[in-house]
């Protein structure tokens, strides 16, 4: 019976571990975005006053989903779409709305706001499937 019992105690503290991992991945955000956000990764290109990085698109997600950039910095993007769906990266902030198709890419550049304000970037056919991220200059707060 004493042996059962710790069985028991083990079995709930891995439960117990297990329970902590997806948690710990969701504070991984490094800034807050309105909705749900399938979040693949984050990636700091914040040391090179002009950078370019290559963006994911999938079914249906950004990898990296977030972006470490530096106030002002003007970024060449290479957008792949790596799914078999059409998907966008649209910023409604930036006004910037580019279409990729399936297995091609396309290649833009932006520029982040000078006063280092965080912005969300979407899929405009799969935001609410979580297909969304954004660009940010340091953690916290909420992406525009
Ligand atoms: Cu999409």
């Amino acid at each position: 019976m004493r042996r059962a019992w710790f069985v028991l105690a083990a079995v709930l503290m891995v439960i117990g571990f297990v329970g902590v991992g997806p948690a710990g991945a969701a504070s991984s955000k490094p800034v807050k975005i309105d909705g749900k956000v399938n979040v693949k990764g984050t990636k700091d290109i914040s040391s090179k006053k002009s950078a370019s990085i290559e963006l994911e698109a999938d079914d249906y997600y950004f990898n990296p989903t977030f972006v470490k950039v530096q106030p002002g910095e003007k970024v060449r993007i290479t957008l792949k779409n790596e799914g078999s769906a059409a998907h966008t990266f649209t910023s409604d902030g930036l006004s910037i709305d580019q279409d990729v198709a399936a297995g091609k890419s396309v290649k833009f550049t932006l520029t982040v706001p000078s006063d280092g304000t965080a912005f969300a970037f979407h899929c405009d056919f799969h935001q609410s499937m979580g297909m969304q991220g954004a660009f940010f200059t340091k953690a916290g707060g909420t992406a525009q």
